[in-house]
């Protein structure tokens, strides 16, 4: 058991250990997994599978650790209930190595930190929200691993792994209550084929948390929610098998919210999708709109929150790869079908406050399936914004790097009146006016 802390270590895991067990002023609970398994317990197959590595206590390193799964699984760590006695923010030091599947283009596997307050749903600790030695943000979790695809988590070598040399990731968990109850969770989630080696993927030596009222305040939630319906068992490729389906649109076999403009991708074969709400810009100005499926796919906007005023502006005519908005592979090179820049050059002109129905329809056969959308803000009304890579969605708390442009919602967004007298029918008019003049 003899183990070499070193590397940078954080005051706060360095006073963690060189307190450890006794809790010190400040510090609410320590854990080091020296004495014990800390009353930890193990979850495997949460949304999908049963690892071959799951969460094991190991009493002669006094850690926590999993070797990885192969086939789609996942295994979990819970913490007892952790009582927090006073108010006040609290800050996680995690001490921990890892070293999950990537292959320098696709984050395949993952570990991911999670919490629950007063017996909640567990949420992540999001990306932002880590003061040190967090997740990786330039690409999110591409894997077929629920739950954690297309969120920010560890993935990847830590530092020194390999001289089994332990690091500090410190999270900010906000605002806590007197009397709180607190769970902490450690999701480690795999796709199938690789496991990358050497085990374990994930190895946890102590954890603290810690009163720290410095902390700045986390970002504000704004839930975002869309209406995903799913038609099962309907072969074809095209829209028009799923038009032609008794089921589409009044009777889907499934209906879902998501919380951003992306249906969970690689979920099943021989479906179709409906993805289908109201998207509300924080500002006024001219938007371009982008869309990516597998199958075959068709985007709607509406001039206004009617969905019976909603008009296609983008459509995907064979398949593309999840989220893939800029590749003209089977897309017009000339003139990319999946983008309204497409049929509407001049952009469209949305309303800060007003909310547009939005739809987007795919059909998947076989193999893989996705279907997204997303929007951009034009800087110069007269050039489109790069083009995105993340679908829209308006909270931190996917921990998705959505693109956040306004509220997507299931229901349309009550305007203030002063709102709705200043912007009554002009941007409907003046969009109407540029459908016109391109149908020409
Ligand atoms: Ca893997
Ligand atoms: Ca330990
Ligand atoms: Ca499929
Ligand atoms: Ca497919």
């Amino acid at each position: 058991m003899p183990r070499i802390h070193c590397g940078v270590i954080s005051v706060v895991a360095l006073l963690a250990i060189s307190l450890m067990p006794a809790p010190s002023r400040g510090q609410l609970y320590v854990e080091d997994f020296d004495a014990g398994n800390g009353g930890y317990s193990v979850t495997n197959g949460i949304g999908a599978g049963v690892p071959t590595g799951p969460w094991t206590y190991s009493p002669g390193r006094g850690t926590w650790f999993a070797d990885g799964g192969e086939g789609v699984v996942n295994s979990v760590i819970d913490s007892p209930p952790i009582l927090v006695p006073d108010a006040g923010k609290l800050a996680l030091s995690v001490l921990h190595r890892y070293n999950f599947e990537d292959d320098g283009t696709t984050r395949w596997d993952a570990g991911q930190i999670q919490f629950s307050v007063n017996g909640e749903s567990f949420r992540p600790v999001i990306a932002q929200a880590f003061l040190d030695g967090g997740y990786p943000t330039d690409r999110t979790i591409q894997g077929n691993s629920p739950p954690l695809n297309g969120q920010y988590a560890f993935n990847n070598t830590s530092p020194g792994f390999g001289s089994d040399i332990f690091i500090p990731s410190i999270a900010n968990l906000g605002e806590f209550s007197a009397g709180d109850s607190l769970r902490l969770r450690f999701i480690g989630s795999w796709d199938e084929a690789f496991i990358q080696t050497p085990a374990p993927n994930w190895e946890i030596d102590a954890i603290v948390l810690e009163y720290d009222n410095n902390l700045p305040d986390l970002p504000p939630d704004r839930p975002s929610s869309l209406r995903y319906d799913i038609y099962t068992d309907i072969p074809g490729l095209l829209i028009s098998d799923l038009r032609a389906s008794p089921k589409f649109p009044d009777n889907p076999d499934i209906t879902q919210t998501v919380g951003i403009s992306e249906i969970p991708p690689h979920q099943r074969d021989f479906y179709g999708a409906r993805l289908s709400g109201y998207f509300t810009p924080d500002q006024s100005g001219i938007y371009d709109l982008y869309m990516a499926s597998d199958d075959q796919g068709e985007f709607y906007l509406s001039t206004d929150a009617n969905p019976a005023n909603a008009a296609l502006i983008a459509r995907e005519p064979e398949w593309n790869p999840s989220r893939d908005f800029a590749t003209l592979t089977r897309r017009n090179p000339a003139a990319p079908e999946n983008r309204s820049t497409t049929l509407f050059p001049d952009g469209i002109y949305l309303e800060a406050g007003q909310s547009y129905y939005v739809e987007a329809l795919m059909k998947e056969h076989g193999g893989g399936d996705n279907l997204a959308f997303t929007a951009a803000l034009r800087l110069d009304p007269n050039t489109p914004a790069p083009i995105p890579t993340a679908p829209l969605g308006a909270s931190p708390y996917c921990n998705c790097g959505a693109v956040d442009l306004g509220l997507l919602t299931t229901e349309p967004v009550p305007e203030p009146a002063s709102i709705v007298l200043a912007g009554l029918t002009a941007p409907a008019l003046i969009w109407m006016y540029r459908r016109r003049r391109l149908a020409k």
